[in-house]
């Protein structure tokens, strides 16, 4: 092979060094994109940007001649853009060093200014080019290192120094390194841009969902929250609300085409859409969520308001025959809950299909489009979020997610307090100081709230007024705090009269119970 034809063969493999790197440059933007800011992903935004300035006739020609592919045919010649710049960049960081690095950092500097700009970005926007950028950059480097080291190897012998060996292995490193990373990057990229597309328009669909306004809503009664620093909020902010579940992606589920199925043992099979299940009429439900994996004194419980549907009313539609006594209700993932068949049909209890949290269609995580929640059940054996299905059936038939991993096919919630403040942990100055917390036992409601300082005698806490037997309730009891390390102790009684278990239980198979006795420093 004559120098000329190698010097040839040479820049061929500095421009797949550069498509590579260029390959790197947009992975390792979707990925940040994905995690810190889903709207500044590089290829869309420049995209955008170009839809922006071709002129009118030229996007006519566009739309004429590509017609409903227009898009597919701009991202494609987008595509050719990147590939013919990115080779380019290979080419000059192999023969004028670092000429390759500053073309990609140029890239970089328009994909910041396309990502920033775009209407209602986010702060975090420039960020993912920028990371996209260094990581094009440092791929760029390395492969080219590689490159000319194999390329001295291959030229030295005519100079009659390196073997032919080392020829092969500085060949090999080359092709590995080029293979692993432009290999990896296709993975990345292609999957960070999926994911992030079929999230981001879902959760576009919910920004832009308007709910109808409920034919109800719940009173909140005078004294129903209490004003004490360090207490839990009586309404748990949607940013805030403990989340449980097995997915390991959020579903992301279109009320478009989300359909609610109920079959199994009924007279006939029911199918709901989502706008047919609002139509039914939404009202406001104050109900608090416990999971059952919540530890005496912990933080998986939470309070909403809901906007929903009865439970019942849906059920009816199909007839559940009477030899059923469990439902089983599916997520779109596959996710499935037990719940009894009674809980779901009670006149009494506010079992519900819920559209609405907090004043907003549930967020993804909550699971948008409809999730169910039952007063007095745990979340796993009733709250089944992104349901689409209800099989009504019998526990003996059927069994639910969580059954044969160690808990309870059945699982109320057994009643419990909590202190919030003053926090474990943290010492407080002597002298009249508020220890306040929560209480709740759904569906029967608290009665009392005592509480205890060392070995002294049990006090009567002040409660909030409850809004319904659904909620938590706030406790406060007003404390004259001495100098020293105390003990505080907490329990609740119900409005059956029944005291809140002392002996303490781990959360399976049914869920914890015990007495929180929290350590306080006074100074
Ligand atoms: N689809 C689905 N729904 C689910 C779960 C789940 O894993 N998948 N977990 C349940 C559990 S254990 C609880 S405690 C509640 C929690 O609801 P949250 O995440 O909205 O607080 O959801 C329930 N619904
Ligand atoms: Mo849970």
């Amino acid at each position: 092979m004559s120098k000329q034809n190698r010097r040839g063969t040479f820049i061929v493999f500095a421009a797949i060094a550069g498509v590579v790197s260029g390959l790197v440059f947009l992975a390792a933007a979707e990925l940040s994109a994905l995690l810190v800011a889903r709207d500044a992903s590089p290829v869309l935004a420049v995209g955008s940007f170009v839809i922006d300035v071709v002129p009118q006739p030229l996007k006519e020609f566009a739309i004429s001649t590509f017609g409903e592919f227009d898009k597919i045919a701009l991202l494609i010649g987008l595509g050719l853009a990147v590939v013919i710049a990115s080779a380019v960049a290979g080419i000059l960081q192999l023969v004028r060093p670092p000429l390759g690095v500053i073309a990609l950092g140029i890239a970089g500097a328009l994909s910041v200014a396309a990502t920033t700009t775009r209407a209602g970005v986010t702060p975090l926007a420039f960020l993912p080019p920028v990371i996209g950028a260094v990581a094009g950059c440092v791929a760029l480097i390395f492969l080219c290192k590689r490159l000319v080291s194999w390329q001295r190897a291959a030229v030295a012998p005519e100079a009659g120094a390196a073997p032919a060996d080392g020829v092969t292995i500085d060949r090999r490193r080359f092709f590995a390194l080029a293979g692993i990373a432009g290999a990896s990057a296709l993975i990345v990229g292609i999957t960070a841009r999926a994911v992030n597309a079929a999230t981001a328009s879902v959760a576009a669909i919910r920004k832009g969902l308007r709910l109808p306004p409920p034919r109800s809503s719940v009173t909140i009664p005078e004294g129903a929250e209490l004003e004490v620093p360090g207490i839990t909020p009586l309404f748990t902010p949607n940013s805030d609300f403990y989340r449980v579940d097995t997915a390991l992606t959020v579903p992301t589920v279109d009320p478009a085409t989300w359909r609610l199925v109920i079959d199994g043992m009924v007279d006939k099979r029911v199918e709901l859409t989502f706008d047919q299940l609002v139509e039914m009429g939404l009202e406001e439900y104050a109900i608090t969520l416990t999971c059952v994996s919540n530890v005496v004194g912990g933080e998986l419980v939470g309070n909403a308001m809901w906007l929903g549907v009865p439970i019942r009313d849906v059920l009816q539609l199909a007839g559940p025959h009477t030899d059923a006594d469990m439902v089983l209700s599916r997520s779109v993932d596959g996710y499935t809950a037990s719940t009894p068949l009674s809980a779901l049909t009670d006149e009494g209890l506010d079992a519900i299909f819920a559209v609405g949290m907090n004043g907003e269609p549930l967020p993804l995580e909550h699971g948008f489009p409809v999730r169910m929640v039952v007063p007095g059940l745990y979340g796993y054996v009733s709250a089944t979020k992104w349901v689409t299905e209800l099989k009504v059936t019998t526990f003996e038939k059927d069994e639910a997610y969580w059954t044969p991993r160690g808990y309870s096919a059945e699982a109320p919630i057994k009643f419990s307090s909590r202190i919030d403040t003053p926090k474990i942990g943290k010492s407080v100055a002597a002298g009249r100081i508020p220890i306040a917390g929560v209480a709740w036992a759904q569906t029967v409601g608290i009665e009392a709230v005592e509480v205890r300082i060392d070995d002294g005698d049990w006090q009567r806490a002040d409660l909030s007024t409850p809004i319904n037997t659904d909620t938590w309730v706030q406790w406060v009891l007003e404390w004259d705090a001495t100098p020293g390390t105390h003990y505080v102790t907490v329990r609740a009684i119900n409005k059956d009269g029944e005291m809140q278990v002392e002996e303490s239980a781990p959360i399976a198979p049914d869920g914890s119970t015990g007495w929180q006795r929290s350590l306080i420093s006074v100074t």
